[in-house]
This record gives C-alpha cells, structure tokens and sequence, in this order.
C-alpha cells in the first residue's frame, strides 16, 4: 500500500489535495504536514497531521524513512506577489525545498514525486495566446525564476536517478474551502467574497488583464490522474501545460452580476498588474490531453454558481 507525505498541506492546494487523497488512499494514508496549525478542515477530517518545516533536510529525511513514504507531494511555497516582496528568502523557500527533497525522495527510492509548476514560468517574451508547451519562457518574476529552475531540476533527478516525478503548470486556481496564499491571480477568488460581502470590488488588476484560471476541483482531479497514469505515458518530465479557460476581471465581474445584479467593480492596479502583464493570457495544453488524457470540466458560470453558493454558506451570509 502506497503511504503519501504531503509538504504544506496547509494551503489553497493542500487542504483540497489532502482530503481527496485519502479518498483513494484511506485516511491513515496520507499524512498531512505544515509549518501552520492545523487546517479546520483537516482537524475535522482527523486523518495523520504533523508540524514539517521542509527546510529541516533531517525532519523531512526523518519523516520519510520512519513512516515508509511512497510518494511525496511539495506544496510548500512563495508565491508571486509575496515573493516580489522579498525576493532572495522567496529564493531560497521555493528552490532549496525541492532540493531537500528531491534528495531525500532520491536516497529513499520514493516511488513517485510531485511538484507544482505554474504559468509563471513563462516570461513577456513568450507567446501571449495559445502559449505551447516548448517555446520561449524567460521569466522575470522571482517565483516564475523558481518555477522554470525547478522544472529543470526535476527533469535532472528523472534523467539521472530514475526519480518518477511529475509535474504541472497550474493556471490561477480559484477555490472557496482554504484560502489563497499571496498570488497574482487571488484576485479572482477575492471577488466573489467581496461581491457577496459588500456587492463592491476595487481589483489589483486592470479591467482587461486576461489571465489562465481553473477551478480547485479540475486542479485536484487533474492532479491526481497525472499521478495515476501509467509512467509510460507521461512523455513531459519537465511540467505540462495545463488549461480551462481564460477570462479578465471585467468578465468575472459581468459572470457575477448574473447573480448579484447591482454588483460593482473599479480598478487600482498595483504591482501586481506588471506580473500578470508578464504571463501568458491563454495557454495550449494539448501534451497533457494527448499524453495522459486530460480534460477539464468548471466553465466560468459553472465556477460562479458554485463559488458563490458554496462561499454564501461558508460566510453564513
Ligand atoms: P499556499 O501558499 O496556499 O500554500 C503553501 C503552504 O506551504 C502553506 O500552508 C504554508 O504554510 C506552507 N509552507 C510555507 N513554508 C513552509 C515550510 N518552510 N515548510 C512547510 N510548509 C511550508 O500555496 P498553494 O496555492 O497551495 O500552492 C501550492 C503549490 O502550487 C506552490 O508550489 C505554488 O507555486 C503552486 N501553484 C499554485 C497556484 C495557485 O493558483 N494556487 C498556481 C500555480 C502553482
Ligand atoms: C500566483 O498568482 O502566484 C499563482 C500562480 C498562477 O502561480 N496563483
């Protein structure tokens, strides 16, 4: 029986990756770990939790060889915005995690390895629309930086000691159970709140930033899948690309007015209009749909009903 260690489980992914492993895994499975407290959700789940700081090499190693680990999941990250911030420590958080564990995975014989990638990798200088699989990716973001280093990193441990990691650049997720964790893309998950709250949103970004979003429960299940699928198919040891669709938070907000018709918007795009500037708008997915048979199903007003009714209760509004 597979036993999986998750690395920042706390998180927008984690929470949701969490539970619908031990879906398939069973509870005891999976083991959750953060450096936060536990999430409400996993408290309530009551599956294995334990404090994990990733940059600990010997309790990462410790945990791995104790509990007989067969797959290891790294969520552990800083994001862009946050890392624009502080752009030296989001260095060393988001690249020597994945060494960590790369080598612990490596001197365990992990069986399979994942980590996220994100369209952050790609740069200004790629191809805004359609944006394929192999072209151009400069990035200039700290966090996209990260994201391409270690897409190449995965690819080295694959190549050279036979590591069975997969990986995936994630669009802007949007999801109601945990909260986002300092992205660029946040925005799209703020706005159903604020428009249930106050029927008003002033967004970081300018009216017609298009950017590649996806809803949590495609990411999850997409997620899984990749992970499922037999070694022999999955031809891409770098990330693949991943999409559903993309949209502007003029369109988001015109989606929520079918719901909320006095719903408002206005824009003072900050810092982060420059990082979503330098993203692609739409993203060519058609390695991961050919290779391992991805498919995605939340449309934007898919994604607006459920967002809204599901955040409606959660809010008690
Ligand atoms: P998040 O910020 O919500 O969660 C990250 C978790 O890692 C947090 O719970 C945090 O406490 C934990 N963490 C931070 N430092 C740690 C440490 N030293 N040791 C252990 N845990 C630590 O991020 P997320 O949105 O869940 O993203 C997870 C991964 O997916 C990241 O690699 C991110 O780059 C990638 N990704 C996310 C998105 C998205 O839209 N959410 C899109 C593309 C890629
Ligand atoms: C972010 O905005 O930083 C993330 C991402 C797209 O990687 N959501």
């Amino acid at each position: 029986m597979d036993k999986i260690l998750i690395i920042g489980a706390g998180g927008q992914i984690g929470v949701e990756l969490t539970l619908a492993l031990r879906q398939v895994y069973g509870r005891n499975n999976v083991i959750a770990t953060d450096i936060r407290e536990e999430h409400p959700l996993l408290k309530e789940d009551n599956g294995p939790f334990r404090h994990l700081d990733v940059m600990d090499f010997k309790e990462v190693a410790k945990m791995v060889a104790q509990e007989n680990i067969t797959q290891v999941y790294l969520l552990a990250a800083i994001l862009s915005a946050t890392g624009e911030s502080k752009p030296v420590w989001a260095w060393d958080i988001n690249m020597q995690s994945l060494l960590n564990v790369l080598e612990i995975c490596r001197e365990n014989k992990v069986k399979k390895f994942y980590w996220p990638s994100s369209i952050a990798a790609f740069g200004p200088n790629t191809p805004k629309q359609d944006t394929p699989q192999h072209t151009i990716i400069e990035p200039v973001t700290v966090y996209g930086i990260s994201k391409y280093a270690g897409e190449l990193w995965c690819r080295y441990y694959f190549q050279r000691y036979g590591l069975d990691i997969r990986s995936l650049r994630y669009p802007g997720l949007i999801s109601w159970k945990s909260a986002p964790g300092g992205g660029t893309t946040d925005y799209a998950i703020d706005i159903y709140i604020e428009a249930l709250k106050k029927k008003q949103f002033t967004c970081f970004l300018s009216e017609d930033t298009y950017l590649p979003m996806m809803y949590m429960n495609d990411a999850i299940r997409g997620t899984i899948e990749l992970m499922e699928a037999p070694a022999e198919q999955i031809k891409n040891r770098m990330a693949y690309n991943l999409s559903a669709m993309s949209f502007s938070p003029k369109e988001i907000a015109a989606a929520i007015r079918k719901h909320i018709p006095d719903f408002t918007i206005d824009y003072a795009p900050d810092y982060r209009q420059q990082i979503a500037a330098s993203w692609p708008q739409s993203i060519d997915d058609s390695e991961a749909r050919a290779d391992w048979g991805w498919q995605h199903e939340f449309d934007m007003d898919k994604i607006t009903i459920d967002m809204l009714a599901n955040l409606k209760k959660k809010l008690a509004l």
